[in-house]
């Protein structure tokens, strides 16, 4: 039964000691253990209307609702965005200065700053929208967060790297809540121990993940390119900086 709800759900996990995962049908819940490794998966965890709505609003524009976004043009007019100040920056990589394959955005408490790849994000107040949802996600993960990173995969060319959420201001064994909205798309978790051990989930519209205890440590995780995804994906980590 498991085996057949965990295909349908696109969730591929190793049948090996160490490996553990169950169904909750009542919560609509996965939970999925691993080696120094813990996840929880709501597929449902906004209602289709719910996760429309917010789609819409943070793409929405003072001109006209995304059409240079969604399926194909990688554009990037941050001026116009209504909602949410989408930007897309330069980062390191391998020496050289590289545009990121996707846009971002970074909201939290006045003074909890946030730095990765090299980059100081450029923080934003909160809305309204965001909020809810923020203490939505608190009741849910039982535990507080005050800021969220922003991604939006414009189409399956936009992708991020292996990489794990370390940082020192997320504290030890940080609880990241990630939500997840449009295309569905491939999140690939791998063991530093040994990379071949994989675990995969395919994330899609309206999908809470909550990755917690020890895994930023033991394990990296990576949204790799999926050439034939057409349509705009949008990803929220929320987080809670120390
Ligand atoms: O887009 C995703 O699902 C992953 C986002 C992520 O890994 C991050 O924000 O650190």
């Amino acid at each position: 039964m498991i085996e057949i709800l965990l295909k349908q759900n696109g969730i591929l996990i190793p049948e090996k000691e160490g490996y553990f995962s169950a169904f909750d049908a009542e919560l609509n819940l996965f939970s999925l253990q691993m080696p120094n490794g813990r996840l929880r998966y709501f597929p449902g965890f906004l209602t289709p209307y719910e996760a429309d709505k917010l789609l819409r609003f943070f793409m929405e524009k003072h001109s006209s609702y995304c059409d240079d976004v969604v399926g194909g043009s990688h554009s990037a007019d941050r001026s116009d965005w209504k909602n949410i100040p989408w930007r897309q920056d330069f980062i390191k990589m391998f020496g050289k200065m590289v545009l990121q394959p996707r846009l971002t955005s970074w909201f939290a408490d006045e003074g909890k700053g946030y730095r990765y790849s090299g980059l100081d994000m450029i923080q934003n107040a909160w809305n309204s929208e965001l909020l809810e949802l923020k203490s939505n996600l608190e009741k849910a993960a039982q535990t507080p967060f005050n800021s969220v990173l922003m991604n939006a995969y414009r189409d399956g060319r936009d992708h991020m790297g292996w990489h794990a959420d370390d940082e020192l201001e997320l504290g030890l064994n940080p609880v990241i809540a990630s939500v997840n909205f449009g295309a569905s798309r491939r999140f690939l978790m791998r063991r530093n121990e040994n990379q071949e051990e994989k675990v995969e989930i395919l994330l899609q519209h309206g999908s809470l993940l909550l990755m917690e205890g020890e895994m930023q440590h033991y394990w990296k995780h990576a949204i790799p390119k999926q050439l034939k995804v057409g349509q705009l994906r949008v990803n929220l980590t929320f987080r809670n900086i120390i």
